[in-house]
């Protein structure tokens, strides 16, 4: 006979094997379980987006619905698209996880610019940094998808050559600025590579937000697994900002298409001096310094350690010989003198 309270011991196995196998909590003790928050997800079907009040995203520029996706540009010249959430975020711990697909006619290095993803202070701006306004205040994560940085000879080193598509993730704090020419490399904070251009496999990013701990991973090559991308430690991000999603194209275009942003809330345990941290009111980083070191170390490849030490010692020689040639002249002046 099957009871009633055999049922519910089955049901509370299977919960329970279920939150111990799901994918947030094998890789961390932290994380309880997580739940999709609707209200801070695009997905499909996207009904009534961008135009019905009951909608919870606005679009912009030549942002446009598809029944499969939100294209945010299409694949032609100086375009500009975004969408944006309505509803500010007020949760501790989240976990956003972006399809996305970039694809277009442009061979290699022949396409752009790329697109990002927003969790910030204003919402539905113009402007220059993949569709938002410069000086934004909070989070933007870049898939950038153009080396400008490697066009300019003095930056196109060896050592500091990257490939391209690259993500990479960024603080603003309303005063610090994003470098175009420069990919954004003074103000990045972390990044990789991601080949998700023209892929043939779906295409994710992933955020995750917990205890002022940002960190990034990238699943672009149809595994179904994530790689790491970014690990960002004292980051601190107030509350009720905005997400959203922008791609720009120039001389150079691409279709940047989102197919969903979903958001889980994570559930979280934190001890009581965690508990009582104050919150910060314009986002930060802790030792920020750390990150500085990192590029400047960066630029110092061993090629260009190795042809440095080899024109000092190429110049020192130089210096001997001319000076023993000197010196050798006025030993014969001083000769000449004394006869
Ligand atoms: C923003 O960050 C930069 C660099 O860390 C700093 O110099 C500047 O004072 C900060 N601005 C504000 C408003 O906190
Ligand atoms: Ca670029």
């Amino acid at each position: 006979m099957f009871h009633l309270k055999n049922i519910r011991e089955l049901t509370c196995l299977f919960v329970t094997v279920c939150i111990l196998t799901s994918p947030s909590s094998a890789d961390d003790q932290d994380f309880m379980e997580d739940f999709l928050k609707r209200e801070y997800s695009l997905a499909k079907p996207y009904r009534g987006l961008g135009f019905s009040s009951s909608s919870q995203w606005d679009l912009m520029g030549t942002a446009m619905v598809t029944p499969d996706h939100v294209r945010l540009t299409p694949d032609l010249q100086s375009r500009q698209g975004a969408v944006w959430s309505r509803i500010p975020l007020f949760l501790q711990d989240w976990e956003l996880k972006v399809h996305f697909k970039i694809h277009g006619q442009g061979k290699k290095n022949f396409n752009g610019d790329g697109m990002a993803i927003w969790l910030t202070k204003d919402r539905m701006q113009n402007g220059p940094v993949f569709g938002n306004m410069n000086q934004f205040t909070g989070l933007g994560i870049f898939v950038d998808t153009y080396p400008n940085a490697d066009k300019n000879h003095d930056s196109a080193q060896p050592g500091t050559q990257r490939t391209f598509p690259y993500v990479s993730a960024m603080l603003g704090n309303g005063t610090l600025l994003y470098d175009h020419d420069s990919d954004g490399r003074p103000t990045e904070l972390g990044g990789c590579t991601a080949m998700a251009r023209n892929a043939i496999y779906d295409t994710f990013l992933l955020a995750r937000y917990s205890k002022n701990r940002l960190t990034l991973m990238v699943d672009v090559d149809g595994k179904q697994e994530w790689k790491e991308c970014a690990d960002i430690t004292g980051l601190r991000l107030p509350r009720g900002y905005f997400f959203g999603a922008s791609a720009v194209t120039g001389d150079l275009s691409d279709n940047h298409d989102i197919i969903s942003m979903k958001l889980y809330q994570l559930t979280v345990q934190r001890s009581a001096e965690e508990e009582e941290e104050e919150e910060v009111t314009i986002p930060s980083v802790d030792n920020v310094e750390q990150f500085r070191v990192e590029i400047q170390e960066e630029e110092m490849s061993g090629v260009q350690f190795f042809f440095t030490l080899l024109f000092s010692i190429l110049g020192l020689g130089v210096l001997a010989v001319v000076g023993l040639v000197v010196y050798g002249r006025w030993k014969e002046n001083r000769r000449k003198r004394f006869y």
